[in-house]
């Protein structure tokens, strides 16, 4: 044990009426909702980045954290490494995904960087075998290094392309041997700048080509987990090219590969491209596509990626409802992919962050499920949509040409009489379960 989280217990769950501030008020993992343990609708996990990684830096000044690994090198991540694991034994967490970069600091060669990772990876895989968090995903970062200013896959440089190929290799590999659920790769800095220095189709063709490599060598080593790609519109790039749900899924259409990848779709990055959260779910849903969940908030007035901890339970209730209606996320979870403020320097706020991130989803999961089962929000819906049943409606969209359709609108008489959307008692509707 470290003295990292000296003085802190185990959070447990003491219910809605109590008032200790780390403790579980509403997430009860063994809790059943709709037939299944909420820990298993959620399958909630810590990031090790932001928890762990990040300094408390923003714009205008550095560090604010004063963790004792900074700065320590090797010795400092292993120190990471205890710590880390004692924070989700104290939260009960699941699940961890870690980025290679987050665990052990970059040598001055690909070879030694990854011998750095590969010695943390052995030291998370010996602590599995007594912690019971298992490993949501794992991804490599090729972001934030200067060789990556211009992209990875899509860089106009094939040799950065090589080597972000020599980090996903291990990385995918240390995901598979850890038993991870999944494979995230968030395209950075897959994108561009300026249209005046970028060959775009190209720089498209170079990012599927990398896909393609990655789901063969994940076949090859037969890691059978999800390989998600995560969008984000913008930031660090001005424009990236997976930048929404339906920007990815056309994306994949096009190079054949829709059967192969899904999506880990995050809350702030939904924000950012101009949709709500539920939309992305929604559109992933619709495509077949959705895979997991970066859980997080942004400030809705700064118009950033600010990785908040989610602190709305009324605001997730519609996301639940689409996940539950996608039969679940599968291999996928909640990964709190979130950061305390830089002014939240105490090792406890670390805790606050996640409790309360789950106690929220706990709300907002028990919230959806009792929509669903109360009924009347699907039977109004379904309602709007009735007339699709009847025999002329169905002809439409199994047999008849344009011409036909044309020809009944004259012959009946068809004249449509608009109905109300109903959008106010609809959102009075699901207010009544948050
Ligand atoms: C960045 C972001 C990443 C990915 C993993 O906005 O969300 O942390 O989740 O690379
Ligand atoms: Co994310």
């Amino acid at each position: 044990m470290t003295d990292f989280f000296k003085g802190i217990s185990p959070v447990k769950f003491e219910g809605p009426s109590s008032a200790s501030p780390l403790a579980y008020h509403h997430y009860n993992k063994d809790e059943m909702v709709l037939g299944k343990r909420m820990e298993d609708h959620i399958r909630p996990a810590a990031a090790y980045w932001h928890s762990f990684a990040w300094e408390g830096g923003d714009p205008f000044g550095g560090r604010t954290f004063d963790r004792p690994w900074f700065g320590k090198g090797m010795e400092g991540a292993r120190l990471k490494a205890d710590v880390a694991f004692e924070m989700f034994d104290l939260l009960d967490m699941p699940f961890f995904c870690f980025h290679d970069a987050d665990v052990a600091p970059e040598g001055a060669t690909l070879a030694e960087s990854n011998k750095n990772v590969r010695e943390i990876a052995d030291i998370f895989a010996k602590k599995m075998q007594t912690s019971r968090t298992r490993l949501l995903w794992g991804t490599a970062n090729l972001f934030s290094n200067r060789r990556y200013m211009s992209g990875a896959a899509t860089n106009p440089d094939p040799d950065v392309f090589a080597y972000a190929a020599g980090q996903v290799k291990q990385m995918l590999e240390i995901t598979h041997q850890l038993g991870g659920s999944n494979y995230v790769l968030w395209g950075g800095r897959e994108g561009y700048e300026t249209l005046l220095n970028t060959k775009v189709r190209d720089e498209l063709d170079h990012a599927a080509r990398f896909l393609t490599l990655v789901i063969e060598h994940a076949k090859k080593i037969g890691f059978t987990g999800t390989i998600l790609i995560e969008p984000k519109p913008q930031e660090p790039s001005k424009h990236q090219y997976d930048y929404d749900v339906a920007t990815v899924y056309g994306f994949l259409k096009t190079y054949g590969l829709e059967k192969e990848v899904k999506v880990n779709i995050e809350v702030g990055h939904a924000f950012l491209a101009g949709h709500s959260f539920e939309h992305e779910l929604a559109m992933a849903r619709a495509f077949g596509i959705l895979g997991s969940v970066d859980a997080n908030r942004n400030d809705l007035q700064s118009g950033w990626d600010t990785d908040q901890f989610p602190n709305n339970p009324a605001e997730l209730v519609p996301a639940f409802y689409q996940i539950l209606k996608n039969g679940g996320l599968g291999n996928g979870g909640f990964n709190f992919d979130a950061k305390v403020r830089r002014q939240s320097l105490d090792p406890a706020d670390l805790l606050h962050g996640h409790v309360g991130g789950l106690d929220v989803l706990a709300r907002a999961l028990k919230g959806a499920a009792a929509l669903i089962s109360d009924g009347t929000y699907d039977k109004t819906v379904d309602a709007r949509y009735a007339g699709w049943q009847t025999p002329a409606a169905q002809a439409m969209l199994k047999s008849e040409s344009l011409a036909d359709i044309a020809a009944r609108v004259d012959k009946e008489n068809v004249n449509p009489q608009p109905r109300s959307g109903q959008q106010e008692y609809l959102e009075n509707l699901i207010n009544r379960f948050v």
